[in-house]
């Protein structure tokens, strides 16, 4: 047995959860090493790695850990799904940042996100990445997370480090995501955040999606000032240009007329995002209602100006 035993350093890089987190689950809920060879620090035995992975599992499926704990010290071989491990769990306030209707893996980034548990917050949005893609993630399982701490911030004032902490694990996680080649060429797509605007997330989410179908972008990130805007507009010449506005205060529309009026002007300029107002926007600017047709509608136009012409 002894040659099997691993030190708890080894146990968190074969769960993928920190030391801390093994040391809580051991002192909080008796999930510890068994194994105490005199003179040595304790190790985990096989039989406490496979309890462990019960609750390592549970606690990222959205069970809360006492309850996960529960169902881990019986042994994997009572181990409930997920979601029905949940139904018990449900009377007991549930979880603080309200998710709706969104899934278990939503719940899960909800409670971990409540915890500032960045490990796993980072390592439930990069395992939705990779086995959803980028729209489905942020759909099904930011999107949710995300309002929800904005209307639990709205209706208490606070949250605002798990806003941050949240945020900046969506950021890394999204830049990490797969990326298909792209053709040659230079980027056809230009991405900015208006004037001011702060919230870059959903653009961050758009580059990703545009990386995972192999299609070029430009990003220039939050707070963009028009004359920046229009300087790498007239510098670069983007078949599209998508400008986020998220709140009312960044969204004039003078910063879309003046992408119309640009020197090179892009043949596509999408305004996303709910900050516009569709009845103040410029003739010739498109609104997206969401990820998807935001995709699609620069993927159209940067393969429309890729398509050799016709002979
Ligand atoms: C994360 C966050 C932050 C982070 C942003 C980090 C970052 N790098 O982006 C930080 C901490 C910086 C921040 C700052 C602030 N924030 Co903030 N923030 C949020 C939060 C929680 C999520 C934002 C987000 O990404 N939403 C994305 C999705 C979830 O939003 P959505 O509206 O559902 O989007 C849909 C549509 O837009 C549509 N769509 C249409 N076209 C397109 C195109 C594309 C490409 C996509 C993806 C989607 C899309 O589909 C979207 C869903 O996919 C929101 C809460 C919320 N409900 O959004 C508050 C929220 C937006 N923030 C708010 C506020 C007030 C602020 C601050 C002013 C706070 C302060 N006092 O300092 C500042 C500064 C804002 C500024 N000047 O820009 C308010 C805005 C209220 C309002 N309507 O005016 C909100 C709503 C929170 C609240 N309920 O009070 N914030």
């Amino acid at each position: 047995m002894a040659d099997e035993a691993l030190s708890a350093g080894a146990v968190a890089r074969r769960l993928g959860v920190a030391v801390t987190t093994l040391r809580t689950w051991h002192q909080r809920y008796g999930l510890g090493p068994s194994e105490h060879v005199p003179g040595h620090h304790r190790r985990y035995t096989p039989a406490d790695l496979a309890r462990l992975e019960v609750m390592r599992r549970l606690t990222a499926e959205g069970v809360a850990p006492a309850e996960a704990a529960r169902w881990a010290r019986q042994g994997p071989d009572v181990v409930p799904s997920g979601a029905s491990a949940r139904t018990a769990v449900g009377r007991d306030g549930g979880p603080t940042i309200p998710v709706g209707r969104a899934g278990p893996a939503a719940r899960g980034l909800a409670r971990a996100a409540m915890r500032l548990d960045s490990v796993v917050i980072s390592e439930t949005i990069a395992r939705a990445i990779a086995t959803d893609g980028v729209v489905a993630t942020w759909d099904g399982l930011l999107r949710p997370v995300l309002v929800g701490i904005g209307e639990r911030h709205d209706a208490t004032g606070g949250l605002v480090e798990v806003e941050h902490l949240v945020s900046r694990c969506v950021s890394e996680a999204l830049a990490a995501a797969a990326r298909a080649a792209a053709p040659p060429g230079p980027p056809r797509i230009l991405l900015a955040c208006a004037d001011e605007e702060q919230h870059s997330l959903p653009l961050e989410a758009l580059a990703a999606a545009l990386a995972e179908v192999g299609a070029g972008y430009r990003m220039l990130g939050a707070r963009v000032p028009v004359p920046a805007l229009l300087e790498a507009v007239n510098r670069t010449g983007p078949a599209a240009v998508v400008l986020w506005s998220h709140t009312r205060t960044t969204a004039d529309p003078d910063q879309l007329a003046a992408l119309l009026a640009a020197h090179r002007r892009p043949l596509l300029v999408l305004a996303a995002g709910p900050g516009w107002r569709a009845d103040t926007l410029p003739a010739g600017v498109v609104r997206p209602v969401d990820l998807s047709e935001a995709l699609a509608l620069a993927v159209a136009v940067r393969d429309a100006l890729d398509r050799p012409a016709a002979s």
